[in-house]
């Protein structure tokens, strides 16, 4: 039998990007060209963590970040390689990375790179040698307009979630997808392979309002705060299923898709939670929100927090937003 070409239309994400840009008559394409670089850069790194065992880049440097983590070989990479996918693209003034230490300024802060972006090269590393999904998160925040050139770039990375102007990442899971929001809704895209591009397989994609899974490492349960292990014990009691992978970017893509709610609470060894705000919680928090869900740090919208450092921590409660609020009252109800 001859084969038929598939009905619909096929959508890049590069297309998808121009015509979003299309709604907005003041773009000037930059911002087009700026995603391009971190879907280039995203496909690189697809690139060696599908060939990780035959490519050597297995196991550790040797080394500790800034976070006092061991790096991962692919860590290492994946940081390179969106350094060199984005540090030409001359509208861009500074990046900066889960595994630097200070902002990298691309252009002279005077100059017209417009826009900041933050991201976490490769997300899950304890799951890279064991074949277990990991994946690229990213933000984009525009410079402001109020900071004297002389002052630094801190005070144009130590912005609120709320300002950003994108955010999105990449699962390298049984297929690769990338999601994104330029605050329109989230869209998602899946990297077909014979061609080289990710190709729209869901606009606007929503959140379930509620879903029976909770996703925590509850292996720290007796050093979490009162309310959640209160959560913990209600939820089992209603007969919620749970599910851990151990990777932010695949337990928000599932809770993204399947409803339900992910935490990483404080505990007594991370008394501000694992998890950073600038580059992990703020973008997965705009996608949560943009796809009808919430993120709270136990306290307030993830996305209202004035960041005071570049590699600040966050507890994180975020999916449904039932989910979220019950976590929330479990958590308001005392500790
Ligand atoms: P990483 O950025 O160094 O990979 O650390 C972040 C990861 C998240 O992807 C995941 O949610 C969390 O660490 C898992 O931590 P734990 O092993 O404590 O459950
Ligand atoms: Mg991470």
């Amino acid at each position: 039998m001859t084969p038929r070409a598939h009905p619909r239309n096929i959508t890049t994400v590069a297309q998808h990007i121009i015509e979003q840009q299309r709604a907005h008559p003041t773009a000037t394409g930059q911002f087009s060209w700026l995603l391009s670089g971190i879907t280039l850069a995203t496909k690189i790194i697809e690139s060696y963590v599908r060939r990780a065992g035959i490519a050597n880049v297995f196991g550790g440097t040797g080394d500790e970040n800034v976070q006092g983590e061991q790096v991962q070989k692919l860590d290492v990479i994946a940081n390179e390689t969106i350094k060199r996918c984005l540090g030409y693209r001359g509208n861009i003034g500074i990046l900066v990375s889960e595994e630097e230490d200070e902002p990298r300024v691309i252009q002279n802060l005077k100059g017209d790179g417009r826009y900041v972006v933050l991201f976490d090269p490769l997300d899950g590393s304890s799951n890279i040698d064991v074949n277990v999904s990991i994946g690229t998160i990213f933000s984009v925040l525009a410079k402001r307009d109020d900071v004297w050139p002389g002052e630094g770039p801190e005070k144009h990375v130590l912005q609120p979630g709320l300002k950003q102007l994108a955010a999105g990442y990449v699962v390298y899971g049984s297929s690769t997808v990338l999601a994104y929001t330029t605050g329109d809704g989230v869209h998602m895209f899946t990297l077909n392979p014979d061609i080289g591009a990710f190709v729209l397989h869901q606009e606007r994609v929503t959140m379930p309002d509620k879903g029976k899974t909770y996703s925590v490492n509850e292996a720290y349960r007796a050093s979490f705060p009162d309310g959640v292990q209160r959560y913990l014990d209600w939820a089992k009691g209603e007969n919620y299923s749970l599910r851990y992978i151990g990777s932010l970017v695949a337990d928000f893509h599932r809770t993204l898709l399947r409803g339900g709610v992910f935490l990483y609470p404080p505990t007594k060894k991370s008394p501000q939670g694992k998890l950073r705000l600038l580059y992990e919680a703020n973008p997965m928090a705009f996608l949560a929100e943009q796809a009808g869900g919430a993120a709270t740090d136990g306290r307030s919208r993830v996305l209202e927090k004035v960041p005071r450092e570049m590699h600040e921590r966050t507890p994180l409660v975020i999916g449904s937003q039932q989910e979220v609020a019950r976590v929330q009252e479990f958590l308001s109800a005392g500790s």
